[in-house]
């Protein structure tokens, strides 16, 4: 019984970490408070991760009202923000603290 009772822990382990590595996973950095790259393609219907690298010495939102997300990003840090799934179409995101060149945007198909 004990035996038992691990071998389903373990199996119910595994299928977690399954799943995590299944999320496509997408890097965006920031660089003198721009998104690059500006345009992200990424599948309709799934989910996934988007890791935001900052490498300004400033810190940043990534924020998007088009798909409802909003992260801090520190000055040379990183954040991990799941997206999705979302429907075929043209998503909008930009940097909440520097809005005038902060911009870019998901092209999901
Ligand atoms: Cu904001």
């Amino acid at each position: 019984m004990k035996r038992l009772l691990m071998l389903a822990g373990a199996a119910l382990l595994a299928a977690g970490t399954a799943a995590a590595s299944d999320v496509p996973e997408y890097t965006l950095v920031i660089k003198d408070h721009r998104y690059q790259p500006s345009e992200l393609k990424m599948p309709a219907n799934t989910k996934v991760r988007i890791v935001v690298n900052n490498q300004d010495p400033t810190p940043e939102e990534f924020e998007s009202t088009d798909f409802n997300r909003e992260k801090l990003v520190l000055p040379n840090g990183s954040a991990t923000v799941y997206v999705g799934p979302l429907r075929a179409g043209t998503y909008g995101f930009f940097g909440d603290f520097h809005q005038d060149t902060a911009q870019g945007r998901l092209i999901v198909e």
